[in-house]
């Protein structure tokens, strides 16, 4: 299946690359890095909205789903995105936000000015209850879920901000209106959707308050509406089956014993769905901006991979990312960004490509970019960071501690231009950039790491390459061969033909490691020091078929791949 064998490469548009100087990234930039990303060696770029929106979330508000964002381009620039990235064997993926649209909607325009609008009940409204909210919900931007509209006296459900009303996808119409935008962009071409917060398409029609002893995790609530199944399985027989194509839902509030109701390919209607569980275990339940002391360790993230890879088993199919456009960069938040940012980005990177189901690679994360140093609350754009600013300060705390923690935990971080070059700017626009720049991209660009073979980008694109002539790391059997170990990740991939071991030291402490299953080591694929490392030599007892114990003497965020006999 090409999805399966597929790097997928996510474009914040709005960040990647500025052709016309108005500071904002633009499908023409996209298309005049087509080369970068061929060499880099993705196969699928997944896009971020690129429809019109007026941007209250970042395109995640659409005001019309089959437009082109005018900052973004034309349609016509969108049919030779298209045209460019078949030329180069590149898949595109759209974004879909179906969940909730713009309040700049038309037919949101329609539905809020009477009861009796035929387009009132494209939306979710309710009367208010003991005049107050019809349930106890809030929204993930902040405040209450529900906004009292004065034309009509009714209260209009949002599960993000007050400009992103729900759809009511218990109403068969907008169901078909969302199926006709999805033949409309395959017809163009597109492979495949990204699907946001899916799991919140169906809600209970009794809205019910928030369970007893409710702890706060708002997702779990939102994904639970009765009929998510039935919709899905219609868009299916609508749309999906019909297409050569993928669809990735993100997976928000689904817990991993749920996640074969969407993928599983016996009953599933999904390709695939990503899941957030390492990337918040570091997290508040109720708060992401919130980052609890302990911070993340190892064993948690290792058993988050070992239970999703467990429960997927060999019918689904798992999506493998360490960061989004709505968390912070990667090797800040997982490696070493500051004495070990190459080596911890390159090891992050092995991890990305050798894991088992489909990478997705997310922009400036190939050259190892970090979070950014924002100097004041108003160089922020984000609209959950903003918020969440307004009720700290709503609540009468310093707001001093909020900087600092948004400084870790802030979306802006991944959102702010990629990096192309030295020159002012980074080379991403010849204007002036929508959001600050991170200072550091005079050493940490695209330019300078494609000349160096030992950089972050040549690991990646190394680590795609293997991946590509490797099938095991694709489809072989996943298994941890050290769960326990609190900073040594140990795994191998195999089939009945093949098998390699990968080894990540993940910390900033040489350490000498002993294998704890016995293994006979084939010699290196990949490794993300310059010199071959030290004394990977097998050395101790020899054990069954000529396999030996084997340690390993491992520098700081050290990474190996070997190919085992
Ligand atoms: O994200 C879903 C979501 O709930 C996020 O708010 C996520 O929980 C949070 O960012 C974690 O830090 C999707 C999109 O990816 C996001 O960009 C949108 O803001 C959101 O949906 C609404 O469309
Ligand atoms: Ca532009």
């Amino acid at each position: 299946m090409w999805w399966k064998e597929a790097v997928i490469y996510q474009i914040y548009p709005r960040s990647f690359k500025d052709a016309n100087g108005d500071g904002i990234g633009d499908l023409p930039g996209v298309i005049g890095q087509l080369d970068y990303l061929a060499d880099l060696g993705v196969d699928v770029l997944w896009l971020c909205p690129i429809f019109k929106s007026p941007n209250a979330d970042n395109g995640y508000d659409i005001s019309d789903y089959r437009a082109i964002m005018p900052e973004f381009g034309t349609m016509d620039d969108f049919d030779r995105l298209v045209r460019e990235a078949k030329a180069r064997g590149l898949r595109l993926v759209l974004d879909l936000v179906a969940n909730h649209s713009s309040d700049e909607h038309p037919w949101f325009v329609e539905s809020r000015t009477s009861k009796a609008n035929p387009f009132r009940d494209y939306y979710i409204w309710r009367p208010p209850k003991n005049g107050r909210e019809p349930n106890d919900w809030l929204s993930f931007f902040g405040g209450k879920a529900w906004e009292l509209d004065p034309a009509t006296g009714e209260y209009y459900l949002h599960l993000f901000a007050k400009k992103q009303p729900d759809l009511n996808w218990d109403n068969p119409q907008v169901r078909r209106e969302i199926y006709d935008v999805m033949r409309f962009w395959l017809d163009k071409g597109i492979a495949g959707w990204r699907m946001d917060v899916v799991p919140f398409y169906s809600k209970d029609p009794a809205f019910p308050d928030y369970p007893a002893g409710f702890d706060g995790d708002y997702a779990r609530v939102y994904a639970r509406g009765p009929r998510l199944h039935e919709y899905l399985r219609e868009m299916k027989r609508e749309v999906l089956s019909r297409y050569d194509m993928m669809t990735v839902g993100e997976g928000i509030g689904v817990p991993a014993e749920d996640a074969p109701l969407l993928v599983d390919e016996r009953r599933g209607s999904l390709s695939m769905i990503y899941h957030f569980d390492h990337l918040v275990i570091d997290r508040l339940k109720d708060n992401f901006m919130v980052r609890r002391p302990e911070g993340v360790s190892l064993v948690e993230v290792k058993a988050v991979f070992e239970k999703w890879d467990r429960v997927l088993g060999d019918t689904g199919w798992a999506s493998v990312l360490l960061g989004n456009h709505d968390f912070p960069r990667m090797v800040s938040r997982f490696g070493d960004d500051t004495r070990h940012r190459a080596a911890s980005a390159k090891l992050l990177g092995t991890l990305l490509l050798t894991m088992k189901g489909t990478p997705y690679v997310y922009q400036g994360d190939e050259l190892g970019m970090t979070n950014v140093p924002f100097a004041s609350i108003d160089e922020f754009d984000d609209i959950g960071t903003k918020s969440a600013y307004r009720a700290w300060v709503a609540a009468g705390r310093d707001p001093a501690p909020f900087l600092a923690m948004a400084n870790v935990t802030s979306r802006d971080h991944a959102r702010t231009p990629f990096h192309w070059d030295d020159s002012p700017n980074a080379g991403f626009t010849t204007g002036r950039p929508w959001i600050r720049l991170n200072p550091n991209y005079r050493e940490i660009n695209a330019t300078a790491e494609r000349r160096e073979p030992d950089s972050v980008w040549s690991h990646f694109r190394r680590a795609i390459r293997l991946r590509k002539e490797n099938p095991v790391l694709v489809y072989g059997a996943y298994k941890d061969v050290d769960p326990a170990h609190p900073q040594v990740f140990a795994y191998t991939r195999s089939d009945e033909t093949t098998r390699m071991l990968v080894v990540l030291n993940w910390s900033s402490e040489a350490r000498r490691y002993a294998l704890p299953v016995p293994v006979s080591l084939a010699g290196l694929a990949l490794g993300n020091y310059p010199a071959a490392p030290t004394s990977q030599a097998a050395t101790g007892e020899a054990g069954p078929a000529g396999s030996a114990t084997v340690s390993f003497t491992l520098r700081p965020w050290e990474a190996l791949v070997y190919r085992l006999r």
